[in-house]
């Protein structure tokens, strides 16, 4: 536990907060400034910032549990959908490792998540982009835990 960090201690219930869902490993709460009522947040109750640091054995249970609270979310605020989302370092007002659970439906007025968008000036451009993301990926696959 990260004793400066508020989701840690909501996870260890120090800091009250709308409890929707909690196994050994997570914990979702409502998000107390939502976007839409029902704007819930998943977090591991172990404290890591981001999702980069987030450890592979891990990934199974929690995003399990991302579906499970998504699925409920949608059902109970009557939503068309849903939109998760985990800002890490930037656009993160809480360093501790926390997926957006938001229910969306159309014509629901939201706008600022993944926007502006922009084309790639060239098919060039878009080639170069892509290469150097499939370069780096070879050299993450050969080091130990992608570090
Ligand atoms: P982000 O911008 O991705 O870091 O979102 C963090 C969210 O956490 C933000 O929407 C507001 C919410 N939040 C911050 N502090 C607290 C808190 O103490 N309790 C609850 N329930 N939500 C919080």
């Amino acid at each position: 536990m990260n004793p400066d960090c508020i989701f840690c201690k909501i996870a260890a219930g120090q800091e009250p907060a709308c409890v929707v869902f909690e196994d050994n490993i997570s914990l979702a709460f409502l998000d107390m400034r939502p976007v839409f009522y029902g704007h819930t947040l998943l977090i591991p109750k172990k404290h890591f910032t981001t999702m980069m640091e987030f450890p592979d054995e891990m990934i199974y249970g929690f995003f399990s549990n991302l579906k499970l609270v998504s699925r409920a979310v949608e059902d109970a605020m009557g939503s068309q959908g849903i939109f998760n989302a985990i800002n890490n370092r930037i656009s993160q007002s809480v360093p501790h490792l926390h997926v957006h659970i938001l229910p969306r439906s159309k014509g629901d007025g939201m706008r600022h998540f993944l926007w502006p968008r922009k084309l790639y000036e060239s098919m060039d451009e878009a080639d170069k982009t892509a290469g150097a993301i499939r370069q780096t990926l070879e050299r993450l696959k050969n080091t130990p835990n992608g570090q």
